[in-house]
């Protein structure tokens, strides 16, 4: 999609620090860690949001939710504990249109969120 960050991460079009990333789905850091691990995974193909994903392609939320798993052994926070979260919709806090999920260790998470 044109005008859309996530779209011109995943083409490379905008530089991102890529940990991992498959034929697609593409990780890379958060430009504002909230975490000392603190990577994004995206399709590269667009989608608004998660759900949309999973309304569309469950392989594909699979293959995001398993390169998250791969990400998180890489990291060095799969055996600490980590969080995986996606930010849906305005009342969610989502403010990159693009399906994202955020994988958070590498320190205690409170819970709940704010
Ligand atoms: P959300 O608020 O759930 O939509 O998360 C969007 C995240 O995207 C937010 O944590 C900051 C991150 N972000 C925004 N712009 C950029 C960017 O240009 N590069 C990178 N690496 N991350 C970005």
């Amino acid at each position: 999609m044109s005008d859309c960050l996530f779209c011109a991460i995943a083409a490379g079009e905008i530089p991102a620090d890529v940990v991992a990333a498959t034929d697609r789905v593409v990780a890379f850091r958060d430009i504002q860690p909230q975490a000392p691990v603190h990577v994004l995974l995206i399709p590269r193909a667009h989608f608004d949001d998660l759900p949309s994903v999973a309304d569309a392609d469950p392989a594909l939320a699979a293959e995001i939710v398993a390169l998250a798993a791969e990400v998180a052994r890489s990291e060095g926070v799969a055996a600490t504990g980590h969080r995986l979260v996606a930010n849906t919709g305005v009342d969610g806090g989502q403010s990159v249109p693009h399906a994202h999920v955020h994988l958070l260790g590498g320190r205690s998470l409170a819970w709940p969120p704010g």
